[in-house]
């Protein structure tokens, strides 16, 4: 793992659409400004931001994560209640996830109370706009650092029984 975390934060569908429709849901705020809160809350960590329409790109990116992140941030907006697919490529991950959403999906119809995502979360974050987004980044940071903590601790362990 490198020194410095690297975060993904991914972004499905429509989402590049933000600001543009339905303000009062999902607020005013563009896709661009929700990666400005990533990017202040991120402390330095390197931060990978991509938006796609497209299930299969959404699904490499989550690949790509599995590769070279510390840790995955995600919103898979309308894949959250439909993908299996996207299930999948997140069971291969052994880096914490945090699933988010600019909406709360429970408040809202019977179809967004069902995500494919949460079953392999550490935990969800939602409802609070771009707030939701800052409170992941700090929630997979703090992950990070406990993994880095367990991992150094383990390593004093094993050299204590040499
Ligand atoms: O609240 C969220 O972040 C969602 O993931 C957003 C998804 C929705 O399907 C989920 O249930 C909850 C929809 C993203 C669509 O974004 C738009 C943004 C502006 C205008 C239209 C759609």
């Amino acid at each position: 793992m490198p020194e410095r975390p690297v975060l993904y934060v991914l972004n499905g569908p429509n989402l590049n659409l933000l600001g543009m429709r339905e303000p009062d849901i999902y607020g005013r705020q563009t896709l661009a400004d929700v990666q400005a809160v990533c990017e202040a809350a991120a402390d330095g960590a390197t931060m990978v931001f991509h938006q796609t329409n497209h299930e299969g790109e959404l699904i490499d990116q989550v690949h790509e994560a599995r590769e070279k992140a510390s840790a995955l941030i995600i919103n898979a907006a309308g894949y959250t209640h439909t993908s299996v697919a996207l299930l999948d490529a997140l069971k291969t991950l052994t880096i914490p996830i945090v699933e988010v959403h600019l909406s709360n999906p429970a408040a809202r119809e019977r179809f967004r109370h069902r995500s494919y995502v949460s079953p392999v979360a550490a935990g969800v974050v939602s409802g609070f706009g771009s707030f939701s987004y800052e409170l992941a980044v700090k929630a997979a940071l703090r992950l990070v650092q406990e993994r880095a903590g367990h991992a150094d601790r383990s390593v004093q362990d094993d050299k204590k029984r040499l």
